[in-house]
Formats: structure tokens, sequence, C-alpha cells
């Protein structure tokens, strides 16, 4: 038995991704369609050694479609899901626009896969953002063990969570540095070659950005919301791979040698810290990789049951597509969705 699943926004860095990781999971599939706006109708996407040519997502008809992951933006998902939910098809959507109803569940399987059940209300299941996703990866086990009270992050994020023309803007900045023509900046407030950023979407009114105030939200949703949260987040010049320097404060006591023992055994998760050069993981290491890596765990004595560590993951995969895509395994695995098709 397999699903019809409909990946939208598929031309984009996310969208690509997605189908790359259906294929490689070998997820039960009848059809995939792959859909994106009238611009790129007709444009070729891969799906395993398949050629998908691309629909517009705008005349479609949902009816027989099981799953429609959808990586096309906020304003796209805000219009779409709605419309997609009420044909009877289950919408996991990669964009800020639904995570923070109450009625969409916010899920890193992981962490909260039982908060998946009420799906149903308006079948639209959110994914968190990227760089939320790798935080509470690795948050989730040490919290079950110490109980989290405070956590203070500083991200370090990579140009591809801007999409494919963030890329584009380090690549050619970059080239420019080299050959000595004028340099342009328009996807970043900056320049973001040879440079950091401390400026990731909107600014809100307390001063913070939106990406920080998400990672916030995000955290307290699907974690604990009585979890203290701030966060600086930082663009950096690196294509693929966010990294975070977390600072946590805990109400019970535990060593860098017991956190580091519990998260050997978490799901998701990936140690390597040894304390050595080049005992540790970088962003560059971690791209088309799926674990969250955790390194540079240390005891914080300036607090007390305090730990700091440096985590780092692929945030095309598990900050995105691949979080999608455990969503949808934990729709099938549980029985919660059945194929349309096989009806
Ligand atoms: C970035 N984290 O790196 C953002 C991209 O809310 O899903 C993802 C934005 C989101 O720019």
């Amino acid at each position: 038995m397999g699903f019809k699943i409909a990946v939208a926004g598929a031309t984009g860095n996310v969208g690509r991704e997605m189908l790359n990781i259906l294929s490689e999971r070998g997820f039960p599939v009848s059809e995939v369609v792959a859909l994106a706006s009238s611009r790129s109708v007709g444009t070729e996407v891969s799906f395993g050694d398949k050629t998908l040519k691309v629909k517009n997502l705008e005349n479609y008809d949902f009816s027989d479609t099981d799953i429609c992951l959808m990586s096309a933006g906020g304003t796209v998902s805000q219009k779409w899901s709605p419309k997609i939910g009420a044909q009877g098809c289950v919408v996991i959507d990669n964009s800020s626009a639904w995570r923070y109803d109450s009625d969409v569940p916010l899920i890193v399987p992981e962490v909260n896969p039982d908060a998946i059940s009420t799906f149903t209300r308006r079948n639209i299941i959110a994914n968190p953002n990227c760089s939320t996703a790798q935080l509470v990866v690795a948050l989730k086990p040490l919290h079950d063990h110490a109980k989290i009270k405070r956590i203070v992050v500083s991200t370090y994020q990579s140009v591809s969570g801007a999409g494919k023309d963030g890329m584009d803007e380090l690549f050619n900045q970059t080239r420019a540095v080299f050959v000595a023509d004028p340099l342009s900046n328009k996807k970043f407030p900056k320049r973001i070659a040879f440079n950091v950023i401390p400026h990731i979407d909107v600014f809100m009114e307390d001063g913070y950005t939106k990406e920080e105030w998400k990672v916030l939200a995000e955290t307290k949703k699907i974690l604990d919301p009585k979890i203290r949260v701030t966060c600086t987040a930082v663009r950096v010049p690196v294509f693929i791979g966010h990294a975070e320097s977390v600072n946590i404060e805990f109400e019970n006591e535990i060593s860098a040698e017991e956190a580091r023992d519990i998260l050997r055994d978490a799901p998701g998760c990936q140690v390597i810290d040894k304390h050595e050069d080049g005992g540790y993981m970088t962003p560059y290491e971690c791209a088309g990789e799926d674990a969250t890596f955790i390194s540079r765990i240390r005891e914080d004595a300036t607090v007390e049951n305090g730990l700091n560590l440096w985590i780092v993951s692929d945030n095309l995969r598990k900050g995105a597509a691949l979080n999608a895509i455990q969503i949808a395994e934990l729709l099938v695995n549980r029985g919660l969705i059945k194929a349309k098709l096989a009806a």
C-alpha cells in the first residue's frame, strides 16, 4: 500500500530535499507530485531515479492526495493549506503560518509525537523553524533527566535558511571580493561574505527579531511552556548547517559526563565530543547528515546546575525536510492516515 504525496514548493531548497528524503527513506508512495507556483510549471525535479515535471499548485485537485508536504512560504500556506486540508489531504507545513495556532500541532517526532493527535481539527501539522528543531532534539532528553529552568541560545545560521537566493548572494559576494568587483546585497541587510549579521527575519517591538522570538515560542510549545528562553540569532557565511551555542540552567543536578551519556542514547542525537583538536562537529561536516550533533559539553560553574553545549545540524534536513517526512512517517506508523486510493 502506498500514499499519494504532493510536494508544494518543489523547486526550492527544502522542496528538493523533501523529494530526496522521501526517496532515500523508502517512504511508501503510490505517486509523488511536484507542485509550485505558475512560473515554475514545467521545471524538472528529481525523485530518486525519476524526473518529475512541476505542476501548478493553484489549480491542483487534492481530493485523491493523502499528504501535502508544503514548503512554499507563509503567504502561500495561509491561502492554500486550509483549502487543501478541507479536501481531506493532510498538510505538513514548513512555514511559520500555522505554528502558533492552538488548533495546529507543532511536531518534532523525537520530542512530542503524542501531540500529533489533534491534527484532525484543521488537517494541518506544522513543522518547526530549523533553529528550534535541532535545539529541542538535544534538550528533550536532558529536560527529562534534570528539568530545564532557563536557556540562553546564540545561533550561527547558514545562508541556505534564507533560500537559494541567500546561497547565491554569499557565492556572488565571495567571488566579487576575490576578483575585486563591486559588491551588492539584496537578500541580506548587510554584506554576508566574510562577515556575520546579528539579524534574521523582521524586528519586533521589543528589539528582538522574529527568528529569536520563534526559538522562544516554539521551544515552549514543543517542549515545555515553563522553560525560560532567550536567544540571539546570527547569520554566518556558511552554505548549509546551523550551529547553536546553548547555556542551560537545570532545576536538578546533572554533570557533563551524565549529559554526554544521556545524549549518546537519545533519539536523533549524535555526540562528538573529544577534548582534542577537531574533536567536535562543524556545520560544513553536518551537511547531508540526518543527526543533531552535540559537542563541547561542559559544566558552567557560574550558575547552579549549569551546562554549555554546541549543537549542529543540517538545517535543510532535520531543520526542515527530514522532520516533515518523519511527521508523515508518524502518521503512517500510528495508523492515523489511510491511503485514499487503497480505500
Ligand atoms: C533562516 N530559520 O535560517 C530561517 C529559515 O520560520 O521556517 C526558516 C524560517 C521558518 O533564515
